[in-house]
C-alpha cells in the first residue's frame, strides 16, 4: 500500500514560487495516481473476452494485447528514465517509435502475461523511489531527444496518467467487442 510522503513545509520555503512548479500535495496526488495504474489496467482487463485480446475492433487502434505489451515496454523504459534523471546530470532521455516497437517486436503474437508483470513491478519499484525523492530531486532535469527539457515533474505528470489512459482505451475496446 502506498502512503504519500509528507514533506516538511520548511523544505518548500527554500524555493521561490517561480522555481517550484508543483506543490508537494499536487505531486503526492500524482504519485498516488501513478501507484494505482496497474489496478486500473487490471480492472479494464477484467471480463475482457479472452479470445478477442488480439482483435482490432477500432480501426487504427491497438488491440488489448498490444496495449499491454506497450505498457510492459513503456513502463520499463519510464522506470529507467526516472533513474537516469535522478543519477545523471542533464540525463539524455531517448525517444522511440512505439508503433515500430508494436510491429517489429510482434506485440500481438506474444503472450501478454510477462508484459503485465514487467509493467506491475517497474511501477512498484519506482513508487519506492518516488516516496524518497527530496525537493532537490524534484528540481532535476534532463533533455528529451524529441521534446527538449524534461524534468522529474514532467516525468511524473506523464506517467501518472499513462496507464490510466491505456486502461480507458482497453475499456473502449471491450465495449466495442461486447456491445
Ligand atoms: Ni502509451
Amino acid at each position: 500500500m502506498f502512503k504519500p510522503k509528507v514533506i516538511p513545509s520548511h523544505q518548500t520555503t527554500l524555493l521561490t514560487k517561480e522555481q517550484q512548479t508543483m506543490t508537494p500535495e499536487e505531486r503526492n496526488d500524482l504519485i498516488a495516481k501513478y501507484a494505482a495504474g496497474y489496478d486500473a489496467v487490471m480492472n479494464a482487463l477484467d471480463g475482457f473476452p479472452a479470445d478477442s485480446l488480439g482483435a482490432h475492433p477500432l480501426p487504427g487502434k491497438w488491440s488489448a494485447r498490444e496495449i499491454v505489451h506497450h505498457l510492459g515496454d513503456s513502463e520499463s523504459t519510464s522506470a529507467w528514465r526516472l533513474r537516469k534523471l535522478l543519477v545523471e546530470d542533464n540525463a539524455l532521455i531517448q525517444g522511440y517509435d512505439q508503433d515500430q516497437f508494436a510491429t517489429r517486436l510482434r506485440y500481438n503474437e506474444r503472450d501478454m502475461a510477462p508484459a503485465l508483470e514487467a509493467f506491475r513491478y517497474a511501477r512498484e519499484s519506482t513508487v519506492q523511489l518516488l516516496g524518497l525523492m527530496t525537493e532537490d530531486d524534484w528540481q532535476r532535469a534532463g533533455t528529451h531527444s524529441e521534446s527538449g527539457r524534461y524534468t522529474t515533474e514532467d516525468w511524473l505528470q506523464i506517467y501518472a496518467a499513462h496507464a490510466h489512459n491505456h486502461a480507458d482505451q482497453i475499456k473502449r475496446l471491450r465495449d466495442a467487442l461486447t456491445s
